[in-house]
């Protein structure tokens, strides 16, 4: 789907307004600082980047709750605006790598790519499913969200009004979930969404689960893809620095699989990498998260282990 020479627009989304752990929001930065531009040139990509993004803040007294919905306003904002600059940059050919930031940024990333290539997956690798709406969240936090608010589900929240129902149940699949709540699991089964959670990987191994998720939303490997990869996927032993770690998680290898064999297929359009916390935990822990995110973006972007 990419016309050469390849070109790689890097979108630097300092934010944090989808949960309330402060630091997220210099993920992006510790990646690019780390080297991250540097390496994918090597790896023969045309790199673009024009500064991280800046979002205008909003108080939290201009931006009280909208039902149990926590910075909606804020939120929205910053989201559409980067639906904007994901789409603008996939109509020019361009594979948008969006760094987060909280995983409410892929309402937005996925939003730009629909509205690019309407038939296009998700392949949503996460140790949490992110489908809560407005109406079964517990803790508010719109990253827990992301995916009900682009099918539709739930109660309308007017805020959001700019959110097209672009992506279809049978279009995304899950890859690592672990910490699903219960209204989460009810929408999963309503809406027959496909999911591996840990269970599947450990039971069928990650070869065959990445095969199988693919033969789901992708039967002809002929639909572009969007990878969004939570960083939180992964073992905290693996990943330390993100908001909320949960054990069980991938290990780095089954990580470094997923995002190999997206990028094997050639399909791959759009990709995130979210959650990548520099303020939790220590500072080797931190460097060990930005250092495994930085990897495991080379991989879906064409290294290779020989
Ligand atoms: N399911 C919880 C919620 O909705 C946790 C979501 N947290 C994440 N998601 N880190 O990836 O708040
Ligand atoms: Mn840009
Ligand atoms: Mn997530
Ligand atoms: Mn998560």
């Amino acid at each position: 789907f990419l016309p050469d020479p390849k070109t790689i627009a890097v979108v630097g989304c300092p934010f944090s307004g989808g949960q309330p752990k402060v630091g997220v929001d210099k993920g992006p930065i510790h990646l690019v600082e780390a080297g991250l531009l540097t390496q994918l040139k090597e790896l023969g990509w045309n790199v673009q980047f024009d500064g991280h993004h800046q979002f205008e803040e909003i108080s939290t007294a201009d931006d009280p709750p909208i039902g149990k919905l926590k910075n909606p306003r804020f939120v929205s904002r910053v989201t559409k605006a980067v639906a904007q600059v994901v789409g603008d940059h996939a109509k020019k050919g361009q594979l948008p790598l969006t760094l987060g930031g909280d995983h409410s940024l892929a309402m937005g990333t996925i939003s730009g790519t629909l509205d690019t290539y309407p038939d296009a997956c998700v392949v949503w690798v996460d140790a949490h499913a992110d489908i809560n709406t407005a109406d079964s969240t517990d803790s508010g936090n719109i990253h827990g969200m992301p995916v009900s608010f682009l099918m539709g589900l739930g109660s309308k929240i007017p805020e959001f009004g700019w959110v097209k129902s672009a992506l279809r149940p049978d279009r995304i699949v899950y890859i690592g979930l672990r910490d699903v709540d219960a209204g989460e699991k009810r929408i999963l089964k309503e809406n027959d969404i496909k999911a591996f959670s840990m269970h599947e990987v450990d039971k069928y191994g990650i070869g065959k689960v990445v095969e199988m998720a693919l033969d789901h939303v992708n039967p002809k490997r002929d639909r572009p893809i969007h990878l969004s990869f939570d960083v939180d996927a992964l073992d905290p032993s693996v990943a330390p620095s993100t908001g909320t770690p949960v054990r069980g998680g991938l290990t780095f290898r089954e990580g470094h699989y997923i995002c190999e064999a997206i990028y094997e297929t050639g399909l791959l359009v759009a990709l995130d990498l979210m959650e990548v916390n520099p303020s939790l935990a220590d500072e080797e822990s931190v460097k060990q998260t930005v250092t495994v995110g930085c990897s495991l973006v080379r991989s879906a972007l064409g290294e290779t282990l020989l």
